[in-house]
């Protein structure tokens, strides 16, 4: 709290009805949206921003701001008013008239990127406060690095009871409430409607003994009482722990004959309504208008986000640490990663260990974090299979955020959207492990990775039948497939160590695409033993193995299945087949060259495409003329041998499917 600050009675109930009477017009003018639950958390709202919340509208991305987040975020007009009234100059009045409409910043939603200030995109509940143990923990660990002079903020967070009855939720309170997080403070709107109606219906948790086990503070108060309010969250900023403040409210609080019941959820109040609620808020003003006197309340709170990030960016000046904390948010020096990769790779194709891909995955690892100082590294109980820590990682652990190695636990979802919370947060290059097959586990989060454009990378190993004696639970069939249909996601399936490298390369050095990195248990030899120093993967596939004379075929693989293509070609050409073998490490990249590339490397002949998963997805790398070798059943639980030979995806059945194409060609 600003200590020198007095407040006016009344004031904080001005700010509030401020944001209802927006909330009420701009869902009435979209025709959609939801205006119970920021009119039921407004009164919370105005005192959090008030009195403690620090932002800077003018300098949005100043780096020691509080980050608030939405986790409710069909909520999204609490914020937008909130944007509004604290003067963001890309939140005027024409985007709040103007709600849910085409090429407006004020999506149903929030979007992170559409507008400053939206910290994270939320609306799939739950995500929210998950991505928030993110942001904490990512304050914490920066301050470890840079002193409480350059980080010392807080992370807010609004939750409803849908959050809380999303499971991630369980996920990242746990997480939370095991790292010590206490600048993490969650007010939960407690107002016990949901969609359908009641919470009754459907839950009889005691949220706040759930908190409590988990080893948060817990504090309730009304939500609608001013003081009560502001005297929680200076407990809980004062608290070592995390705190869940329990916020009771009326949803749709100030619609005389709707507040409290589901009907103001998720639609319009309509007109009667909102003029029965404008007299009921003693608010005589005409839609989307707001006086001088109500602008001035928030100016308020700008003035003193202003002063504090002005005082903060004279501490960083004075803290001869500028360079090494600028450094540390901006993007990776892509140059010198490359430098270090290429060095190592050279080094690679030499030594052309016989390795798994998850092997070279650490190995390449421990050159990534030797150049860049910020990577996060972590896996979901997984470290050992995952291989994702290096030498000198410690493990992070609330009495050492200084660490760089994060266990989380066995919480997939949970890691995929903390790893967000540290991408946003900025300061760290996070990236974090589990099996492929649990990337469902993760998929929610992957997605808004992908949606945000955070170069959040998941290491994923055990990525086929490959894996052997673990069986069909344990083995991703339709899993690679499925991640390559979510957009703006590098899929990756590295065939050897070499290409491993260049993987990461892209992957560290991403700006703002996620890597899903999928990767071998088993040994798979280096194809790579002539190096260059154009990273080939960056091209998303290449000829590994031109044919020897005309092509009559071309082979296309990915991962521990492109040496099956080579033993193929191999037995083809003792016929007087030339085959050509396509490395085809990243499909999304691929697409991205140009068609001149395309056609050279796909070339003419007939094609047959090998990848120990389902055939979905190959369609455009393969066409008509073409044969796919994989799989279209689950797995099985046996050595791996015998399962590529169960299964039929050996060099023999490559070569036969080959053959077939090729024929026509060959003695026409
Ligand atoms: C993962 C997910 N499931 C379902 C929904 C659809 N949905 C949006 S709001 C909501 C109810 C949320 O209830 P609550 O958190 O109590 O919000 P309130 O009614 O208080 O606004 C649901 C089911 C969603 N946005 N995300």
């Amino acid at each position: 709290m600003n200590k020198m600050q007095t407040i006016t009675p009344g004031t904080e109930t001005l700010m509030a009805n401020a944001i209802r009477a927006l909330t009420m017009d701009a869902v009435q003018a979209a025709n959609s949206g939801h205006p119970g639950m920021p009119m039921g958390m407004a009164d919370v709202a105005a005192v959090l921003f008030n009195r403690f919340l620090n932002v800077d509208p003018t300098n949005a991305n100043w780096p020691d701001r509080d980050r608030f987040v939405l986790s409710a975020g069909h909520g999204s007009m609490l914020l937008y008013s909130i944007h509004h009234l604290l003067g963001y100059a890309d939140m005027d009045m024409d985007q709040i008239r103007n709600f849910r409409q085409m090429g407006y910043r004020t999506a149903g939603h929030p979007e992170y990127g559409h507008a400053a200030g939206i910290e994270t995109t939320t609306g799939p509940l739950g995500q929210g406060v998950a991505t928030a143990v993110g942001m904490a923990l990512g304050e914490r660990m920066h301050n470890a690095r840079f002193g409480d002079d350059l980080v010392d903020h807080y992370t807010y967070v609004i939750a409803g009871d849908g959050c809380l009855m999303e499971g991630v939720s369980h996920e990242a309170i746990d997480l939370a409430g095991h790292l010590g997080l206490g600048r993490l403070i969650v007010m939960w709107d407690d107002n016990r409607i949901t969609i359908d109606g009641a919470t009754e219906l459907s839950t009889s948790t005691d949220q706040q003994a759930r908190f409590k086990a988990a080893g948060w503070h817990v504090l309730a108060v009304d939500g609608h009482a001013p003081e009560e309010i502001a005297t929680a969250i200076e407990a809980a900023r004062n608290d070592p722990r995390p705190t869940l403040i329990a916020c009771k409210t009326i949803i749709g609080f100030g619609a005389p004959n709707k507040q409290g019941t589901s009907a103001t959820h998720g639609a319009p109040l309509g007109d009667d309504e909102i003029a029965a609620a404008r007299k009921v808020l003693n608010w005589p003003h005409a839609p989307f208008k707001i006086s001088e006197e109500v602008y001035g309340t928030w100016a308020a709170v700008t003035a003193r986000g202003q002063a504090m990030n002005k005082a903060w960016q004279a501490r960083l000046a004075a803290s001869g640490n500028a360079k090494a904390f600028n450094t540390s948010i901006a993007p990776v020096d892509k140059t010198k990663l490359h430098d270090a990769m290429t060095a190592y790779r050279a080094r690679l194709s030499e030594d052309a260990p016989k390795v798994a891909t998850r092997k070279a995955s650490q190995m390449a690892l421990e050159v990534i974090n030797a150049t860049l100082t910020n990577t996060v590294g972590g896996s979901a109980d997984l470290t050992g299979s995952n291989l994702t820590k290096t030498t000198l990682m410690t493990n992070v652990a609330n009495d050492n955020y200084a660490g760089n190695y994060i266990n989380y636990g066995i919480r997939e979802f949970g890691m995929a959207a903390a790893m967000n919370g540290l991408s946003l947060h900025k300061g760290f290059v996070p990236y974090g492990g589990t099996f492929l097959v649990f990337a469902d586990y993760c998929r929610p989060a992957i997605r808004l990775s992908a949606l945000m454009g955070q170069p959040v990378t998941y290491v994923m190993s055990h990525d086929s039948i490959g894996l052997g004696e673990d069986g069909p639970t344990h083995q991703p069939v339709e899993t690679i497939a499925s991640l390559r249909a979510i957009p703006n996601v590098n899929v990756y399936r590295p065939a050897d160590a070499v290409e491993t490298a260049e993987v990461w390369e892209l992957a560290a050095g991403s700006d703002s695409t996620p890597s899903i990195l999928c990767l071998s248990r088993q040994g798979l030899p280096t194809l790579r033993t002539k190096h260059t120093d154009a990273n080939m993967v960056a091209r998303g596939a290449y000829v590994l193995r031109e044919a020897n004379g005309k092509r009559h075929v071309t082979l296309i693989a990915t991962g521990s299945e492109v040496e099956i293509a080579l033993a193929a070609a191999d037995i083809l050409a003792t016929e007087g087949i030339n085959a050509a073998v396509i490395s085809a490490p990243c499909f999304e990249l691929f697409a991205k060259q140009d068609a001149a590339y395309r056609a050279q490397v796909l070339g003419s002949a007939p094609r047959v495409g090998v990848e120990a998963a389902i055939e979905q997805g190959w369609g455009k790398l393969l066409g008509d003329n073409s044969a796919f070798i994989g799989m279209d059943s689950f797995g099985a639980s046996a050595p791996a041998d015998e399962l590529y030979e169960h299964f039929g995806i050996t060099p023999v059945a490559v070569a036969a499917a080959a053959r077939e194409l090729s024929d026509v060609r060959i003695f026409t």
